[in-house]
């Protein structure tokens, strides 16, 4: 048995400084020859970074042959830190930005952002994974020992051939559909085990997948208890025997391992996959071992403050062939550096209509959070209740959010789907907020 290891820890609440470089590697995934691959401060991934709100001076350095950024998807920044495609950082150079952390606890992440580029770079291994903590996780009484009750798992499928190599080869039908792989790693290992507590452990998940939508569930049918979506906690842990998580999404949940045997964490129930094998350590005593009846508070209602309403139309096909491109675009027209798509005022709440065509989009938005108000006409999936800032959009959803990070027309934010390859192919806007 292979056990299951975590990222390497970057704690930065001690210093107020983060520095990350991001470099090449090479590396075999169990027992296929090496591949080339690239990561932050390591040759694929990159380390768990915990933050805390307050001052974050941070420098990026690339060290690869290309240009590369550090997208901080889920923190509330402003355009100008906020890492996206107009913040490259050319071989060799560093970035600096001075961040500043004001935002509730929550799961985020980070990943390589340049436009054409992302898919292939993200791919080949530069993400990482963000705690934002506040030091209370005693008083909610949840788990939060790194790796011991508290584990960060970054789920990838991966594309392996026959020769047992790791490859990234997209085909016209794989840009279509979003690249999918045939094996699971999980923080880049492949067939690992995760070894826990026999009590309540703490699971937080990251869909660092380029395209694949999990549909996740254990295989005795025990319950995952949903604690925080991509933006923060939910009032009190909520009883899920299925839960999706698309490309982009964070879900943290509590699993109760004090009683059955040694579960498997499966994907599809239609057609079941092993995500990640768990294994029971009985000489480990676990922290916790009750839920938590109530976490932070209800997020906040942001209905009726709403001053206008966009539509967004998540293109491919035939709709956005027509306009040119590839067949890729919003409201008809592919990504473009140099276009603004939507003016928002600073501060103000907007209600966002998104649509998607042909196949279910995960729409993310830079520097927000936002609620879901409906999908299809009806109350959102209960994966959607809290703040997100990605959501699956199976035919509509309607989000409500407010704009509190500026951003100029030289570092705009972006509006994207985080089917990778569909980014990647002009399925992403960008705004302006002032
Ligand atoms: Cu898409």
């Amino acid at each position: 048995m292979t056990r299951l290891s975590m990222p390497p820890l970057l704690d930065t609440r001690a210093t107020g400084r983060l520095s990350l470089t991001a470099m090449a590697g090479s590396r075999r995934f169990s027992d296929g020859p090496a591949v080339a691959t690239a990561g932050f401060n390591q040759g694929y991934l990159g380390p768990t970074i915990i933050v805390q709100n307050g001052d974050l001076a941070t420098e990026v350095t690339n060290r690869l042959d290309e240009p590369v950024s550090a997208h901080w998807h889920g923190l509330l920044v402003p355009g100008e830190h906020d890492g996206g495609p107009h913040l490259a950082i050319a071989p060799g150079a560093t970035w600096r930005p001075e961040m500043v952390i004001a935002q509730d606890p929550a799961t985020a992440w980070y990943h390589t952002h340049i436009h054409e580029r992302t898919a292939a770079q993200v791919y080949s291994g530069l993400a990482g994974v963000i705690h934002v903590a506040d030091g209370r996780d005693d008083q909610r009484g949840l788990p939060a020992e790194y790796g011991v009750d508290d584990l960060t798992l970054v789920l990838q499928d991966r594309r392996f051939d026959a020769a047992g190599r790791m490859v990234y080869d997209p085909s016209m039908m794989d840009i279509m559909h979003g690249f999918a792989g045939n094996r699971m790693l999980v923080n880049g290992q492949a067939g690992a085990t995760a070894v826990v507590p026999e009590g309540i452990v703490r699971l937080r998940l990251l869909n660092g997948s380029n395209a694949r939508i999990y549909t996740l569930f254990f295989d005795d049918t025990r319950l995952m208890h949903l604690v925080a979506t991509d933006g923060g906690y939910l009032p009190a842990p909520l009883a899920l025997d299925v839960l999706r998580l698309a490309p982009g999404e964070r879900a943290e949940i509590l699993v109760d391992f004090a009683a059955g045997g040694a579960p498997v964490l499966l994907s599809d129930p239609g057609q079941p996959y092993g995500v990640l094998q768990f294994e029971k350590d009985p000489t480990q005593t676990a922290r916790i071992m009750r839920l938590p009846d109530q976490l932070d508070g209800a997020p906040e209602d942001l209905s009726g403050n709403e001053i206008r309403t966009r539509q967004v139309s998540l293109d491919m096909g035939i709709g956005g062939m027509m306009m040119g491109g590839g067949g890729f675009a919003i409201n008809g027209r592919p990504f473009d550096m140099n276009r603004v798509d939507f003016e928002v005022a600073l501060g103000s709440v907007e209600r966002w209509h998104v649509r998607s065509t042909m196949v279910a989009h995960p729409f993310h938005v830079h520097g927000v959070r936002f609620r879901v108000v409906s999908e299809n006409g009806g109350p959102p999936r209960p994966e959607d209740t809290g703040w997100k800032d990605t959501v699956l959009v199976p035919g509509e959803a309607e989000i409500l959010t407010r704009f509190d990070q500026p951003a100029s027309r030289e570092t705009p934010l972006m509006f994207h789907c985080h089917i990778l390859e569909h980014e990647d192919a002009g399925m992403m806007g960008q705004f302006t907020v002032t």
